[in-house]
């Protein structure tokens, strides 16, 4: 008689604890590059967040390029188009824009902390 309102109190629960879930999965940083820099350089994350960098120049490319293996050298992104990467190690992450670091230094660090 009252089965309906056990599946619905269960639909909740699952509800409530994917929302929990959701929550610790991680938060999404912005970095930007515009003007051959990355802003802000140095960004402080948690385990399990995730970098966003946004290419906000008017026609110029820019690469994030990790010193390690899978990282494509010419992984150019264009303006308005991004490049993401989840961190699940606590370290620290030097980067650069491989075709601009030589000549305009462009280059950051993502810090992962627990
Ligand atoms: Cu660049």
């Amino acid at each position: 008689m009252f089965g309906y309102k056990r599946w619905l109190t269960a639909g909740l629960l699952l509800t409530i604890l994917t929302s929990a879930f959701v929550a610790v999965a991680g938060e999404t940083h912005v970095v930007v590059a515009k003007g051959f820099r990355f802003e802000p350089e140095e960004i402080t994350i948690k385990v399990g967040d995730t970098v966003r960098w946004e290419n906000q120049e008017k026609r110029q490319f820019h690469s994030v390029l990790f010193p390690e293996p899978g990282d494509s050298a010419a992984d150019y992104f264009f303006p308005g188009e991004t490049r993401e990467k989840t961190f699940n190690q606590v370290g620290t992450f030097p980067y650069v824009c491989e075709p601009h670091y030589e000549s305009h230094k462009m280059k950051g660090v993502v810090t992962v902390v627990e």
